[in-house]
């Protein structure tokens, strides 16, 4: 069936559906960032409370910038389990979302440092060190990641103490040296190396694949009851989290090469530049699209045991294929 807008195009109903559904999820997505930029507001320490400096930039360096792809997968894992019932739901997944992009801008600022990938710009703006200075990055990637595992250890979070206790437990994996900063060590040590796929994707399922995977499994955790098919959904969750999250930095590889500083908001080009492996050096740019391609179909089939439940992270997976910054 076809209608006539306004303005005399004619759109057919599948259109609208699409449309409708787009604007939906953009709609969900805003409020998700809103309210999680008032949660980050609250648990920051406030910029008037001494060392007035650090506070600052722990503000500065979280607040008001990204797109916080990985509470808004935290929020959706959630949501699969959504039940107007349960109160508490919403409390802790927020916690769990705060925490994850706590220990995501530690990561960003310590990746900009001189000793690391040394960059000048993030999120539009002079980076951490740049505004502030080395030894104040420093501590603010320090503090920050205090005050995530602070939140998600607070008394009483979790009705269930081990609930609490595994949510502790995948942060703190997907954190440490088995996980993100592992990845970050062997990125450090990849520099003008000729890796193979194989040992490229290691690298990146820890350095960024490890905290989009706690992500999910965060919020899935702050939600899930205990039925019978649990670890089976846990697991499906969990290739949904692994797939999705190296098809981001497929992207990310991808968007280097094909974009420009001011849509990225830090500087395009720098894989290049610093001569690093990526996805489009090793494969080539078409074989590097294909491959983010097929990480995205593993991971939408993934989602079947959930049915409509699944709908938000499925339309994340293709806010993530989508994404131009
Ligand atoms: C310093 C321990 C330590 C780790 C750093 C994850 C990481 C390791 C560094 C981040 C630097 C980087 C550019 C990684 C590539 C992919 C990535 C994680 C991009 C930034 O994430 P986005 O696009 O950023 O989600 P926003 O600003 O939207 O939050």
């Amino acid at each position: 069936m076809s209608t006539t807008a306004a303005n005399g195009t004619a759109t057919n109903s599948k259109d609208l559906t699409t449309q409708n559904s787009a604007q939906e999820f953009t709609v969900w997505m805003q409020s998700k960032q809103a309210r999680l930029e008032l949660v980050l507001d609250q648990v920051l320490p406030a910029a008037t409370l001494a060392p007035q400096k650090l506070h600052s930039a722990m503000r500065y360096s979280s607040l008001g910038g990204g797109k916080r792809v990985r509470a808004l997968l935290c929020y959706a894992a959630a949501e699969l389990y959504a039940d107007e019932a349960k109160q508490t739901t919403g409390n802790i997944a927020d916690v769990a979302a705060c925490a994850v992009e706590l220990i995501h801008a530690y990561s960003l600022v310590h990746d900009d440092m001189p000793c690391m990938d040394d960059d000048d710009l993030r999120r539009g703006k002079p980076s951490c060190h740049k505004q502030y200075d080395d030894a104040t990055a420093l501590l603010v990637g320090d503090a920050l990641q205090s005050l995530a595992f602070a939140l998600l250890a607070q008394p009483g979070l979790c009705t269930q103490a081990q609930t609490q206790l595994d949510m502790l437990n995948i942060l703190a994996l997907a954190t440490g040296s088995t996980g993100m900063a592992g990845g970050q060590a062997i990125d450090l040590a990849s520099v003008g190396k000729p890796l193979t796929q194989a040992e490229l994707e290691i690298m990146h399922s820890l350095k960024t694949g490890a905290l989009i995977q706690a992500a999910i499994l965060l919020g899935n955790a702050s939600s899930q009851s205990l039925t019978d098919d649990a670890n089976q959904k846990t697991a499906a969750l969990n290739t949904y989290a692994i797939n999705i999250g190296l098809a981001f930095q497929v992207v990310d590889d991808i968007l280097d090469v094909e974009a420009d500083t001011s849509t990225l908001g830090k500087t395009a080009g720098k894989d290049l530049d610093s001569n690093k492996p990526t996805y489009v050096s090793i494969l080539g740019l078409e074989p590097a699209k294909r491959h983010a391609q097929q990480l995205y179909t593993a991971a939408v089939a993934a989602l079947s045991p959930f049915g409509d439940k699944a709908i938000r992270l499925q339309q994340l997976a293709d806010f993530i294929m989508q994404r131009s910054f």
